[in-house]
């Protein structure tokens, strides 16, 4: 079927499992897509919209149950259980093939089998690696030609001798009580079964480019991190370059693509987005570390999404793009979610496929729908974004959803503190995993969900980063999320975080001083410009400095609490938490009770 030998014969071997009716090798051409459109149109899978206004538009509804990422059925195989660690789900790579094998036994009978080859990075380069996707679902072709590279260029670069991540998906009979996502990082092998939805089914995304990427990073001395990555361009043409890692659904599109406030614009300042979700991170010649997005396109957060909060992510959508659980507006063939406008439309089917009225009181979108959409159709894509070495990063960024806890933005006091603070990063949760919504979860690095190994190894390959890497970028956290007494976000958030990045960017050129505090450095309250920022808060308070100067408090009685929290956490991981790390919250512990 293809020229690698090692491909032939695994396609084979699956062949015998799933037993499809045919086999369609997936070859990357505009017309084999554009072919399994019209075909996924007429089987009822996706529904093409109106294309005058969306040109290459479609609609997808998942199942009702089938929403997002399903952490709890969520593997990792190794052989030894403290591979894994504590903190991910495990079983013998033995248990889990044996667990797996009958749920895909003949699963697609009477289907075709999709092969689908893709590169993560730009095809070809040093850096990229390679996967093929067996699948029984068109709609995921349709979203791996637009999240990946795919097709013939990939078989080329693989060659005959070359090696792949060999991810098998099937939507089998759709049975939530047998649906699992489950990773063998020692094959190189994801099995995913039973699921329809983007986090799961997307073998690239997730499984790959975090979890068995991480798994071979920390083996290889390089870094798979759940990041965006953008370049912050100044009025004189320099552009620097920042990463940052925020749990899902905590803002990462939105800060990779940000329109800087007026003032800043106007002046000539810029923001690129080199990537939203996704960054692959390691030591490049000149000593520094280089970020680069193994993606070709964005699953973004559909609701919030309007020309106020993300005029870049909403012209993205406008063609080639697949929305997913989103509001069908039946009137003219177009689509809505909430925080698109105020105008949802009158004659509508919800995410669900159910006449839906907007005055119900029920959502129309899912809280987790998505769109897929293309890269290059990004205004402000940066012109890095195909470089196959990437950029080099000037800071490093955390964050999380805190209400109170963590003030706007704080500086690490060096390497090893910054992965302390890292290690600490704590969110509410959000729709984006299957769990309840709004309870303070702790997740280091954004990766809690991602890591293919142990989370404790994982901390200390951080740490050892400073070992072999002698210009490190500088580690910031910032929480856009603080609250008042009643609930209302205190910073204006979008496009206004740019004010932040300035003081960031200001920081890594050591062109500002700052307040040196117990849990990090922070901002002086003139150092933050807010000029004609005009936001209110509720009310009619509109922001001023009173409030700057209330979120960049360093609560200490919520910090002596949040210690607990995070004791408790380390202790989840268990003992190998690097000493570094108890030391670094030892040391918190002092500075705090000064
Ligand atoms: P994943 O794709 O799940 O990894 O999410 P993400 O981290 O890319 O999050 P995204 O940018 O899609 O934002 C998710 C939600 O956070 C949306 O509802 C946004 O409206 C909201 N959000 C993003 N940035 C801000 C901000 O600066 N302030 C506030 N208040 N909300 C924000
Ligand atoms: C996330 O949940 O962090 C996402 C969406 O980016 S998914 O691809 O479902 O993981
Ligand atoms: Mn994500």
């Amino acid at each position: 079927m293809t020229q690698n030998k090692k491909l032939n014969a695994w396609i084979k071997e699956m062949v015998e499992l799933n037993a499809p009716d045919n086999v369609v090798l997936i070859n990357g051409s505009a017309e084999q897509e554009a072919q399994l459109r019209e075909e996924s149109c007429k089987i009822g899978e996706i529904f093409k919209l109106n294309q005058e206004k969306l040109p290459n538009c479609y609609l997808h509804r998942t199942a009702v149950n089938d929403v997002a990422r399903v952490e709890h059925r969520t593997f990792i195989c190794t052989s030894k259980k403290e591979d894994a660690g504590a903190t991910n789900n495990w079983m013998s790579p033995a248990d889990g093939y044996d667990l797996l094998k009958p749920l895909f036994k003949n699963s697609y009978k009477g289907k075709t089998m999709y092969v689908i080859p893709f590169s993560m990075g730009v095809v070809g380069s040093e850096f990229s690696k390679i996967g093929v996707e067996l699948t029984d679902s068109i709609y995921v072709v349709l979203n791996m030609y637009i999240m990946t590279r795919v097709g013939d260029a990939v078989l080329e670069a693989l060659g005959p001798d070359g090696d792949f991540v060999k991810g098998l998906h099937s939507r089998a009979n759709m049975d939530e009580n047998n649906r699992y996502i489950v990773h063998f990082p020692e094959d190189n092998t994801i099995w995913s079964v039973n699921s329809g939805y983007g986090g799961n089914v997307l073998l690239g995304k997730k499984c790959f480019a975090l979890r068995i990427a991480s798994y071979l990073g920390r083996n290889e001395g390089w870094m798979a991190e759940h990041m965006l990555i953008l370049g912050l361009e100044n009025p004189k043409g320099e552009v620097k370059y920042i990463a940052a890692a925020f749990p899902s659904a905590c803002g990462k599109t939105n800060l990779a693509m940000l329109i800087p406030p007026d003032l800043y614009t106007k002046k000539g300042y810029k923001v690129w987005c080199v990537g939203d979700d996704i960054a692959w991170i390691r030591k490049g010649p000149d000593g520094r570390l280089w970020a680069m997005n193994p993606e070709n396109g964005f699953f973004g957060v559909a609701p919030g999404t309007n020309d106020k909060s993300n005029p870049n992510a909403l012209e993205s959508t406008k063609r080639d793009t697949i929305f997913t659980n989103v509001v069908h507006n039946t009137d003219d063939d177009t689509v809505w979610w909430e925080g698109l406008d105020k105008n949802p439309p009158k004659n509508a089917v919800d995410w669900k496929g159910n006449k839906w009225d907007s005055a119900s009181g029920e959502k129309g979108a899912h809280p987790n729908s998505r769109f897929t959409s293309l890269a290059k159709n990004c205004p402000c894509i940066s012109s890095e974004f195909e470089n196959p070495q990437g950029v080099p990063l000037s800071a490093i960024v955390f964050g999380g959803r805190r209400a109170k806890t963590a003030p706007l933005v704080y500086q690490s006091f060096d390497w090893a503190h910054g992965t302390f603070v890292g290690s600490i990063m704590a969110s509410e949760t959000t729709a984006a995993a299957m769990s309840a919504v709004g309870v303070v979860r702790r997740d280091p690095m954004a990766m809690l969900p991602f890591c293919g190994y142990n989370m404790g190894d994982y901390l200390r390959h951080w740490l050892d980063m400073e070992k072999s890497v002698p210009n490190l970028p500088k580690i910031f956290n910032v929480n856009w999320f603080r609250l008042n007494d009643n609930g209302k976000f205190v910073w204006p958030g979008f496009g206004e975080n740019f004010r932040v990045l300035d003081w960031i960017i200001d920081r890594c050129e050591d062109k500002v001083d700052a307040v040196e505090t117990a849990i990090g450095y922070i901002p002086k309250i003139e150092d933050i410009n807010i000029s004609e920022l005009d936001y209110e808060i509720e009310n009619g308070h509109k922001f001023g400095i009173e409030d700057l100067k209330d979120i960049l408090t360093v609560e200490k009685d919520y910090w002596i609490e949040d210690i607990k929290g995070i004791e408790e956490f380390y202790a989840t991981i268990g003992d190998t938490v690097p000493a570094e790390l108890h030391k670094q919250l030892d040391a918190l512990k002092a500075r705090l009770s000064k």
